[in-house]
């Protein structure tokens, strides 16, 4: 196996949203309650952006709920880092908690926001756990060394690393040091960002990536894999020095941002396959398959 794209992308589209919106787009993605659940992001008419979960049973075929689960008005204490929405969330299963980790867009510009729930209807919002700017944030399913680990996406100045840190308690981190550079003069020189929750192997700690080089006209949106120790995961053990998937489908190509494919959530199934949910041109939520062998092998 490669990796495939579903042949009826795209999966889900705002024709399918219940309500109007601009567009649906880059899911946060976990096994829940036996299904599939997908937490996307709908940016509404007015251009600021909520989370509406879209289910399923076979992870194929996904009905859209009525209305968004989190918009920027739920979090009271938090709303000023938020008031311009919220955006791309990665869900991490700890236990039998589901934490979240999403943008949260204002004149502040992006920071970090930590919620959890069990249930996907009560929401406890812990807040910014990043102060801006930094994006792309993932936490790694279980401790390890006695510490919560995540991935994160600060900017600085013109930088745009990939940093890892590590926390007691998921609400106060430290520990700080840089993962991921971009590969200069390639296809992610410009800015790399962590894309899910990293999947553990026995060879280490799996890590999906985007990577972006821009253009006088535009960007390129591509995904990559990297492989983390599985003790020591601030060290790089390969990573694929290729693009895994590049923007070719016209719905990739063309829409509200031209060839971009993001994503923020994958599902590994027991047998070890893999399913990224994917977005094409922030317009629509896309499905493509794999393994984590091949992933693995891409890694060396
Ligand atoms: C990134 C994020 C994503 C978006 C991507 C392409 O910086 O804002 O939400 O999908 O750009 O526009």
């Amino acid at each position: 196996m490669k990796i495939c794209r579903y042949n009826k992308n795209p999966i889900i589209t705002k024709d399918d949203v219940p309500f109007k919106v601009n567009s649906i787009f880059n899911p946060g993605a976990v096994k829940f309650n036996g299904g599939y659940l997908l937490l996307c992001r709908v940016e509404m008419p007015i251009g600021r952006s909520s989370l509406v979960i879209a289910d399923s049973q076979d992870g194929f075929n996904f009905k859209v709920c009525e209305k968004p689960v989190l918009t920027p008005e739920d979090h009271k204490d938090f709303y000023d880092y938020v008031e311009w929405g919220i955006e791309d969330a990665r869900i991490t299963r700890i236990e039998n908690k589901y934490f979240l980790t999403y943008t949260g867009y204002s004149k502040f510009q992006p920071v970090v926001v930590l919620a959890e729930t069990e249930d996907f209807k009560n929401f406890k919002i812990h807040g910014p756990i990043s102060e801006p700017s930094n994006k792309d944030c993932a936490i790694f399913p279980e401790k390890i060394n006695n510490y919560y680990w995540k991935i994160d996406r600060p900017s600085a100045e013109h930088r745009r690393d990939i940093w890892i840190s590590q926390s007691p308690d998921l609400i106060h981190w430290g520990g700080y040091k840089v993962l991921l550079e971009p590969e200069r003069g390639t296809w992610e020189s410009d800015k790399i960002g962590s894309s899910s929750t990293p999947i553990k192997t026995k060879e280490g700690w799996l890590m999906l990536y985007h990577g972006v080089r821009s253009f006088g006209t535009g960007s390129i949106y591509k995904l990559g894999v990297a492989l983390l120790d599985l003790e020591k995961p601030w060290i790089v053990k390969g990573k694929s020095n290729e693009p895994i998937l590049s923007p070719e489908k016209d719905y990739e190509r063309v829409g509200d941002v031209n060839n971009v494919i993001f994503s923020n959530g994958w599902i590994i199934e027991d047998n070890g396959d893999v399913k990224i949910y994917y977005s094409g041109a922030d317009m629509n939520i896309c499905l493509a398959e794999t393994n984590v062998e091949y992933l693995l092998s891409l890694c060396k």
